[in-house]
């Protein structure tokens, strides 16, 4: 059994990481109006993957035997500037999460709850990659700056992700 203090952190991080899927897919719909598919594929993967990190923990409360509590979800952004601001809000929003994840932790180790810390490093370990796949965009946007022909490009190769769980 998991403790109700963790067991509430829990159902929390379900709502945060349902939110991200969300949000990914709202600025999916954005790329798509601006018609950059690639980009619109690549943000809705990113969606998809979200919806598996809550799931994933949707799982891990039921098989503690603890009690899953699914709350409202905020809304979304849905305009944004420019596809940098779109990538440089998912950098900021990842950084976000990654503090919710060490605060969970935290939560993990005061409640001596041995299991839920290891089956949380595969957050940690997972928001590393998150964090590094975002920045790597981010960086490549700036450089691209407004060529439209570097943008074109990049569009294309943004649209190969697949979703992997
Ligand atoms: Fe679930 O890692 Fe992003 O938010």
């Amino acid at each position: 059994m998991i403790s109700d203090k963790l067991n509430d952190a829990l159902n929390g991080q379900i709502n945060a990481e349902l939110y991200s899927s969300y949000l990914y897919l709202s600025m999916s719909a954005w790329f798509s109006t601006r018609s950059l598919p690639g980009f619109a594929t690549w943000m809705r993967c990113q969606a998809q993957e979200e919806l598996f990190h809550a799931t994933k923990m949707f799982d891990y409360v039921n098989e503690r035997g603890g009690t899953v509590v699914l709350e409202a979800i905020a809304k979304p952004d849905a305009t944004w500037d420019s596809p940098l601001a779109v990538l440089k809000q998912v950098a900021r929003h990842e950084a976000h999460v990654t503090q919710l994840i060490n605060d969970l932790v935290n939560c993990a180790l005061d409640e001596r709850d041995h299991a839920s810390t290891i089956f949380l490093q595969w957050y940690v370990t997972e928001q590393v990659e998150e964090e590094a796949s975002v920045g790597e965009v981010v960086n490549r946007l700036k450089m691209i700056g407004n060529d439209s022909a570097g943008m074109f490009a990049m569009d294309m190769e943004m649209g190969k992700r697949i979703f992997t769980p």
